[in-house]
């Protein structure tokens, strides 16, 4: 049962670059906030950021804070159906897409199964990330963190919320 487990702060990594990218992201802002079991206690700004490593225009970027009951698995079960709502394709590696979430961190836990890696292994090179993370877990992120994502385009399109 679902209300028997304890609660588990997780962070989730939110980009867009096809289609209204800013509005599928805000929109699924408010949906991660409604999956079962989980409440939202924190949204970074938005952030307009250059594709790393990947193609296609600009993404929209955001990180969410979630206190959920749910276990990782079905917490990447639930992120994946929102994908697939919003028509994510998955036609090549790092493809332009519709909506991406992406687990970063689930509590103190290390996964590494097929399915799913945590903390995500590649989180710490990408300024999409570490920007938005620092909005809502400042301590979490280091001058090393900083040092490494310094020539990476990143801006802040809304401001923090109130
Ligand atoms: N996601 C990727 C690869 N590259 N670049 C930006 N700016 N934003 C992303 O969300 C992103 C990326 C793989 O998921
Ligand atoms: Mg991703
Ligand atoms: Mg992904």
């Amino acid at each position: 049962m679902l209300a028997d487990r304890e609660p588990v702060i997780a962070f989730v990594a939110v980009g867009a670059n096809l289609g209204d990218a800013k509005r599928t992201v805000s929109n699924s802002l408010h949906a991660l906030s409604r999956l079962p079991g989980t409440h939202c206690t924190g949204r970074s700004r938005l952030f307009r950021t250059t594709p790393f490593e990947a193609e296609g225009p600009d993404f929209i970027n955001a990180v969410v804070r979630l206190r959920t009951r749910l276990t990782a698995p079905a917490l990447l079960d639930a992120l994946q159906d929102m994908e697939n709502q919003a028509g994510r394709l998955r036609p090549y590696l790092n493809a332009p897409r519709t909506l991406d979430l992406d687990v970063l961190l689930y509590g103190d836990a290390s996964i590494c199964s097929p399915r799913l890696t945590v903390p995500h292994p590649r989180m710490w090179g990408r300024a999409f990330v570490v920007y938005p993370l620092a909005d809502l877990a400042p301590d979490r992120v280091e001058p090393h963190h900083w040092a490494a994502v310094a020539k990476q385009n990143i801006v802040a399109i809304t401001e923090p919320a109130a």
